[in-house]
């Protein structure tokens, strides 16, 4: 990972001095809210890679490129040196593969949305979602394979249904840097695992079980590796993973317009 991605453990938002900001565009066209709608994958506790491996998050568990289907593509050199299971953080490429796929009998689908707020901020105003303790992320205790029953490590049978991902996709408009006075920040806090792709680059990496963590990326900083050039649009594809007991926290902030994409495709809405 190129030392110009920022690594903030713990700290959430966007302080004095740090970018921010929805500056260059009138005020008036700027939304009071996003929605954005994914796939969560709702999976059962049985499946290898799921309530197996407390950690502390695991760097570079992706290749640097999104895959060829643009789903993330473990980084199979790095897990088997660190050694599979335990300190990989993953059973195997096939148990991985399974994550973010459609895979009848391992995993059931469903559509979810997200409302991300315009917050005002003297550092700059920010698009925020976040569900954080002690209200949490567990958007599907009602649906998928319902409430966790058994096997959970740190948690009561019936509290929540854990052990699920989730796959966002969405676009934005890169402008020109020289027009606005804030640099694009996008910014990830939460729990498992997190990767935030910008025009098929790993932007965000926060691999591996961990409790809270944070990662943001700068955009105008990284322009040159992402391959994003002002005035074109892109994609933005966050990949996360819920994938030990006992929290679930999910926090976005970014200081530029994302868009609604289509829904990734899936096969089924439940199997
Ligand atoms: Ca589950
Ligand atoms: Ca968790």
């Amino acid at each position: 990972m190129t030392p110009s991605i920022l690594i903030a453990a713990a700290l959430v938002g966007m302080g004095p001095g740090e970018p921010g900001g929805l500056s260059g565009a009138d005020a008036g066209e700027v939304p009071e809210s996003i929605t954005l709608t994914g796939v969560i994958r709702d999976f059962k506790v049985t499946h290898p890679d799921f309530e197996a491996y407390p950690g502390s998050g695991v760097k570079n568990m992706v290749l640097e490129d999104l895959g060829p289907d643009d789903k993330p593509m473990l980084n199979v050199d790095r897990c088997a040196s660190l050694g599979w299971g335990s300190r990989s953080q993953v059973t195997s490429e096939e148990s991985f593969n399974q994550w973010f796929r459609d895979v009848p009998g391992e995993n059931t689908s469903i559509p979810h949305s997200i409302e991300l707020s315009l917050e005002k901020r003297n550092s700059g105003d920010v698009y925020v979602f976040a569900m954080e303790r002690p209200e949490y992320f567990f958007p599907i205790d009602e649906a998928g394979y319902g409430l966790s029953m058994s096997g959970l490590r740190w948690a009561a049978p019936g509290t929540h249904n854990f052990h699920f991902t989730y796959e966002l996709e969405t676009r934005f408009t890169y402008t020109d840097p020289d027009e606005r006075d804030a640099d694009f920040v996008f910014r990830f806090t939460g729990d498992d695992d997190v990767w935030v792709y910008i025009n098929g680059k790993l932007a965000v990496d926060l691999g591996g079980v961990h409790s809270q963590q944070s990662d943001s990326i700068n955009l105008d900083e990284e322009a040159e590796r992402l391959g994003i050039e002002p005035g074109q649009d892109y994609q933005l594809k966050l990949f996360f993973a819920e994938r030990h007991t006992s929290e679930s926290n999910f926090r976005i902030e970014t200081n530029f317009a994302l868009k609604p994409a289509k829904l990734p495709v899936i096969s089924s809405l439940a199997d």
